[in-house]
């Protein structure tokens, strides 16, 4: 880590190439980001008084929506004319902050649509390998000991389109917006299955999806014995019909598509199931033509969120930047960040808590000088995964492996402030 002090501005302390800068400097350079806000005004009685202050607002709903001047922070999504439902819905990623997804906004990723499940006849039932088979109400679910943990969720086909040979000139909402992070409420899966008396035979659950696709995988019995969750709450009220109501499989750090929504059947089985999602999809393709299968935890990944595409920069100054990092493995240890493409880097500042398996935000100061930059993040967790760059990934695995794609993503920043995709 380089460290230098600047001749012309004695107070701020680079902590890498192209501007990037400690937190303190940031915070210590007072008048820096004069300009920014307006001059201030001789007293308060020269704000305007606006129209909103002379009558009272509007009345109490039921259900609160964001202000209608934030009706562009939504999920963006095409319905494909293949498969009804079959798609994604992807997180605007920024456009938000902290570390957790509103609900309104997590990503959705369907294949064949959202079933509208009627809570009262919905069953979960567990069987297979077991001393004693099991059928779960939503309400005979309600009470056994329930337990909240904030956690990930990652497509495994997040971040594809950087396999592509050139860079796609898409904002981060589109390239890495298969990705949110929630608290989720609900039972632990390895209560219910000690209840159920799991044979010791058994070393793989099936889990089942209640609806038209009946997605289903093969989930190893350590990962539902240990932190698996029958999840009925997302950051304190129900599931969303989209992300699983009224039950889904919460798998902390696995993959996406294992994360069964809808569920209605676990079973206990000797030997993986082999269904069409852990066979001909979300399997990732080897150069030597063979395919990797049950490539479970998702990798350390970060991506700096703001600036990024869309989210541009408006002229020469200071700004924060920040993002998010995580991985399946465990907690975040580090978010490095260059500003000059990967030639030189500084320790981002990690906001706490930082919680295993789940997205942790970073930031640092930055004074953009107006010339052009590439912007990176690398995370490494505590087990020493370290993002690898995108040369990396593809040299030890090609561009077919589509799934799991967890390289540095670099932005591009124009001399205008206008800010893009590229491969650095
Ligand atoms: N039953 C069922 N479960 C499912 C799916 C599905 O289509 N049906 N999609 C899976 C995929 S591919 C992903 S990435 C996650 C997405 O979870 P989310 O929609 O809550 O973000 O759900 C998984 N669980
Ligand atoms: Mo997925």
């Amino acid at each position: 880590m380089k460290r230098r002090q600047m001749a012309d501005r004695p107070e701020e302390e680079e902590a890498a190439g192209a501007g990037l800068l400690h937190r303190r400097a940031f915070l210590a350079a007072t008048g820096a980001l004069a300009g920014v806000a307006a001059s201030a005004p001789e007293n308060a009685e020269s704000l305007a008084v606006e129209p909103w202050m002379t009558a009272p607002g509007s009345p109490f709903t039921a259900y609160g929506q964001p202000s209608r001047f934030e009706a562009s922070v939504a999920r963006a999504y095409a319905n494909p004319p293949n498969a009804p439902g079959a798609g994604a819905a992807r997180t605007p990623l920024h456009r938000l902050h902290g570390a957790i997804t509103p609900n309104g906004l997590h990503f959705e990723r369907s294949h064949s649509g959202v079933p509208d499940i009627d809570p009262d006849k919905h069953r979960l039932l567990i069987h297979g390998l077991v001393a004693r088979p099991q059928v779960f109400s939503l309400e005979s679910l309600a009470r056994y000991p329930m337990e909240s943990r904030i956690a990930f969720i990652e497509c495994g086909g997040n971040s594809a389109a950087l396999n592509q040979l050139e860079p796609t000139k898409a904002n981060v909402q589109i390239l890495h917006g298969l990705l949110s992070c929630a608290e989720w409420t609900g039972v632990r899966l390895s209560t219910l299955l000690d209840e159920a008396g799991v044979d010791p035979a058994a070393r793989f659950v099936l889990a089942e999806g209640g609806d038209a696709a009946s997605m289903s995988r093969s989930v190893p019995i350590a990962k539902a014995m240990d932190d698996a969750l029958i999840a009925l709450y997302q950051n304190g009220e129900r599931i969303r019909p989209s992300n699983g109501y009224p039950m889904r499989l919460l798998l902390p750090g696995f993959e996406g598509n294992m994360q069964v929504k809808w569920l209605r059947r676990l079973k206990l089985v000797a030997a993986p199931a082999m269904t069409k999602d852990e066979t001909s999809k979300y399997t990732l393709l080897q150069p030597d033509g063979t395919a990797l299968q049950f490539v479970f935890p998702m990798e350390a990944k970060s991506v700096v969120v703001q600036p990024s595409p869309d989210a541009a920069l408006r002229e020469p100054g200071l700004y924060e930047i920040s993002g998010l990092a995580w991985s399946g493995a465990g907690r975040i240890a580090k978010v490095e960040v260059s500003a000059d493409g990967g030639r030189s880097w500084a320790e981002a500042h990690l906001q706490g808590p930082v919680l295993s398996k789940a997205l942790t935000r970073f930031r640092l100061a930055w004074r953009w000088d107006g010339g052009p930059a590439v912007l990176q993040s690398r995370a490494t967790d505590e087990t020493g995964n370290v993002q690898p760059t995108r040369d990396a990934l593809l040299a030890r695995r090609g561009v077919r492996a589509l799934y799991h794609f967890n390289a540095i993503t670099s932005w591009g920043v124009a001399p205008g402030g206008e800010v893009s995709h590229v491969y650095a």
